[in-house]
């Protein structure tokens, strides 16, 4: 009898990402389009800034710039939550990070499924931001108790991407051909339903709750509701949407434009109206929408110190703006974030003295040739220019610009108060494990590079 081979669960990560955009680019025409333009603005920036090209050659991100993207779904039970990590561990991702919306008016709260090492990292960036609903949070009793029955009625999952997800667990992987079906089934959880699962009254009722409660609760499952390219440069990208007729946020969310990027900036474009048939409809007469366009641009991770910087300064800015920035108030708010984030050093020097950033070393041509160095201290081998120092990229996502992307997509009558806390253990209870420190992650990869310079200097 011959064993057949595991395939990694990287490729198989690698090709339900190339699957999902396949699908959201025929469900989504809009998204082609901003592909198109996303695509074409990296290729002018490598052309025009050789740096920027040479360190993504350097750090190997220059190899899945095209494919980078991550989405976002919203789920409604511990149970579905609990099963999706189960299904994106299938494929090599896992909740890294907790993220708290509910002080921004979002009754939700997240994590990120993504791969946590660089060599997997490498052969699929994809990550989906992952929310799940505090139905908690709704006041009126009889609304809960009616969401809550609604939720326990669907399955969101196919019994052959549960059958093949145990099947996984049991034997330790797929084979070929259970991965290529594996993939196909897995989608079916993300797709869009053009018919609700409520009546239209309930869809209203639930909707003036909080529309993200009508999403969540209305549909067969958690559709895909954007899927994300990565830019070179977002000031760009957002600069030329009107252009294309798509009409982006007022600002970006994150940072400020920086010669030396960090974190994540992100803007997006308004959720499409879209035909829905309700259950006391025989056609599509209503209309719900969720789905929506966004662009990111990502830059250095930080460290501890650096995160603790950022977020003093940015709410610093938003305090003195004094309220959300919108339409009205966005010139205002850029300059504040200009001006607040001069405090924060821009240059790879400053960031790595200071300690604000995570950085991944890599021998220089002279380290490859070099026999072993006098001195082997990390100070020492970047003075002498064996070894050269390349921002760590930041894979995760920020809970005040996920509010603000939420807040822009729902409309701003959306914003409730929520006077509870944030509550990571009730989340990982419904997950059904932890989730992973992201900034432990950044560490990891940074004191392997070294680790790996210093092995191959010695040798
Ligand atoms: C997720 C919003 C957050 C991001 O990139 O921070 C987000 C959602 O709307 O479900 O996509
Ligand atoms: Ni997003």
């Amino acid at each position: 009898m011959t064993v057949q081979p595991f395939v990694s669960p990287d490729l198989i990560r690698q090709r339900f990402s190339k699957a999902m955009s396949d699908m959201y680019r025929e469900e989504v025409p809009l998204y082609g389009a901003l592909m198109e333009l996303v695509e074409q603005t990296n290729r002018e920036v490598l052309a025009r800034e050789p740096q920027i090209a040479s360190q993504l050659h350097s750090t190997g991100e220059i190899e899945r710039l095209d494919m980078e993207r991550h989405g976002a779904i919203r789920v409604g039970t511990a149970t579905e939550l609990a099963t999706l990590a189960r299904l994106f561990a299938v494929m090599g991702m896992l909740p890294v990070g907790y993220y708290d919306l509910t002080p921004a008016g979002v009754p939700v709260h997240s994590t990120a499924f993504r791969a946590v090492h660089e060599d997997a990292l490498q052969v699929s960036p994809f990550r989906v931001f992952t929310s799940l609903l505090r139905l908690e949070l709704i006041e009126d009793p009889e609304l809960r108790a009616f969401a809550q029955s609604v939720l326990d009625q669907r399955s969101i999952f196919t019994s052959e991407a549960l059958r093949l997800i145990e099947q996984a667990e049991a034997v330790g992987g797929l084979t070929e051909s259970e991965a290529g079906e594996f993939v196909l089934q897995a989608l079916e959880t993300f797709r869009w339903h053009h018919s609700a699962t409520v009546t239209a009254a309930q869809y209203q009722t639930l909707s003036a709750q909080h529309r993200l409660i009508a999403d969540v609760v209305a549909f067969k499952g958690p559709h895909i509701n954007h899927l994300t390219p990565r830019t070179l440069d977002i000031d760009i990208v957002q600069a030329q949407m009107p252009l294309h007729g798509i009409t982006p946020k007022a600002v970006i969310e994150g940072p400020p434009r920086r010669q030396h990027p960090i974190l994540l900036r992100q803007t997006s474009f308004k959720a499409l109206d879209e035909p829905i048939a309700f259950t006391d409809q025989t056609q599509t007469r209503g209309s719900h929408s969720a789905r929506f366009g966004e662009i990111e641009q990502r830059g250095a991770a930080l460290t501890p110190k650096g995160r603790a910087l950022y977020d003093r300064l940015l709410n610093a800015a938003r305090e003195e703006l004094g309220d959300f920035p919108n339409e009205a108030n966005a010139s205002r708010y850029n300059a504040l974030m200009t001006r607040h984030f001069s405090e924060f050093p821009d240059s790879l020097e400053g960031m790595r003295e200071q300690e604000l950033a995570y950085f991944r070393y890599f021998l220089t041509d002279k380290g490859l040739m070099a026999g072993r160095p006098a001195e082997v201290s990390l100070q020492a081998l970047l003075r002498d220019g064996y070894v050269k120092a390349e921002p760590l990229v930041y894979e995760d996502f920020l809970p005040v610009s996920a509010a603000g992307i939420f807040q822009s997509n729902l409309g701003d009558a959306a914003q409730t108060h929520y006077g509870e806390h944030s509550n990571r253990q009730s989340f990982e209870l419904s997950l059904g494990r932890s989730t992973i420190d992201e900034l432990g992650l950044y560490a990891e990869t940074q004191r392997r590079s070294i680790e790996e310079c210093l092995k191959a200097l010695a040798r």
